[in-house]
């Protein structure tokens, strides 16, 4: 793919002033309308990674812009050593989408992970009397929750957690998708375990779906034990799997909710944790907050966020769609393709490198049909659209996707 200059310049100022923490591709971003973007030389893309599926409801989605805009010119903070007038609305607004009694709200999803596991050992002590500092919470092996010291002490991604000890204590980690890795270490250690922490498709791991019929059993494992069962859906919930939450598959409501991403529209950070009063009601006040959690701001922009998800059908359309894209990428053969997998509008293509083209070679080559997604784990690209992509327009993509695959073989 062509660098224009004026791109170069932008590339060129993150490099010499930003910190080197990505990589990203050398494609340069100014403009998004619903499932397209464009970079600063007018070329349209069809915009396959949705901010990791925080635009889940499309870019700049007049409904929810709208509200920005108008409480923006009202208040956007009031700290909460006050009350506000947007944030009682959606706190009930929001419990009642989701059947929870309450909801904490933060601002990123690493803070809604550490909100949650200082709910979990709180109520550990608490509720379940386990002893003083020997709460332990279990987390699955390849997990994703962020990047701060606590939830990167989780990972076994030796790039998140390396050279930034000393580490948080108090984790287990067991094998993703293996029960009877959770029940044994629960008959030996149930009395001090907490909570199970997990994403119920793992994303960062490249869109790792479980087998059927493991959140259930986990979650039945759980409950023998007195522990809570935590689902970080910031990537998969907000209707990104064909689900509002993508436990909803298994008919599976977590005593802890997990939300992020996609409960802004992808407009402002806005996380959230939802539990039922046995659990939340265990944080005192004074014992956990921040500044922006719960701004007016937010609590406007995530109510319209989540009313427009409902409005315009997303999870459902993300199930039609999803099935869709993958028989339409399984009857393609092509040489990369080891493995097509995943949920709803939440799917990854497993490659094999051919003649020293990687995953990366055809990252590139489909930004140059038009169509931006990006790999994960050197072999894996994610795709997943805007959920508010049209069934036209993801044939149109599909056919790029394609191309793209054919011209590297
Ligand atoms: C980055 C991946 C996605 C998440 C789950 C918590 C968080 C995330 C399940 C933290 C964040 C991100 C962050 C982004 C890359 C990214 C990602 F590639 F690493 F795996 F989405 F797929 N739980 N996911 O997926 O939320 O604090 O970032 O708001 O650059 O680190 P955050």
């Amino acid at each position: 793919m062509v660098i224009t200059k004026n791109a170069q310049q932008f590339i060129d100022q993150e490099a010499k002033f930003g910190a080197h923490n990505y990589h990203p591709m050398p494609v340069v971003l100014s403009k998004g309308k619903g499932a397209f973007v464009w970079d600063v030389d007018g070329k349209k893309y069809f915009d396959f990674l949705s901010a990791y599926s925080a635009v889940n409801q499309g870019h700049c989605h007049p409904k929810i812009v709208k509200a920005l805009c108008d409480q923006a010119q009202e208040i956007c903070l009031t700290s909460r050593a006050f009350y506000n007038d947007c944030l009682g609305p959606y706190e009930e607004f929001a419990t009642k989408f989701f059947g929870y009694d309450k909801l904490l709200p933060m601002n990123t999803g690493a803070e809604a992970v550490e909100t949650a596991l200082k709910l979990a050992r709180r109520w550990g002590y608490v509720k379940k009397g386990i002893p003083e500092d020997k709460a332990v919470i279990v987390v699955c092996e390849g997990n994703f929750h962020g990047r701060t010291i606590t939830v990167v002490s989780m990972s076994t991604d030796p790039e998140s957690y390396s050279q930034y000890g000393p580490l948080t204590p108090g984790f287990i980690k067991i094998p993703y998708n293996d029960v009877a890795a959770l029940d044994a270490l629960l008959e030996k250690h149930g009395n001090h375990v907490a909570a199970f922490l997990l994403e119920p498709i793992q994303g960062e791991a490249g869109v790792v779906v479980p087998d059927e019929g493991y959140l259930k059993r986990c979650y039945d494992a759980c409950k023998r034990h007195n522990v809570l069962f935590v689902a970080d859906e910031i990537q998969t919930g907000i209707a990104r799997t064909g689900k509002m939450i993508c436990c909803e598959h298994e008919n599976v409501r977590p005593d802890i909710l997990v939300l992020g991403k996609s409960l802004s529209g992808g407009v402002l950070p806005v996380s959230a944790v939802l539990a039922d009063d046995e659990i939340m009601l265990t944080i005192k006040p004074g014992q956990h907050g921040s500044t922006y959690g719960g701004f007016p701001l937010a609590s406007k922009v995530a109510t319209v966020a989540l009313e427009v998800v409902r409005d315009e059908k997303l999870a459902e359309r993300a199930e039609y769609l999803g099935k869709i894209f993958r028989e339409e990428l399984i009857k393609f053969k092509s040489p990369f393709i080891k493995q097509v997998r995943g949920k709803g509008l939440l799917n990854a293509v497993v490659t094999t490198p051919i003649n020293g083209k990687e995953a990366w070679d055809i990252c590139l080559k489909m930004a140059e049909y038009g169509l931006i997604a990006k790999q994960t784990h050197r072999h894996i690209i994610r795709f997943a659209p805007p959920l508010v992509i049209t069934e036209e327009e993801l044939r149109e993509a599909i056919e790029i996707i394609k191309k793209a695959f054919r011209e590297l073989e």
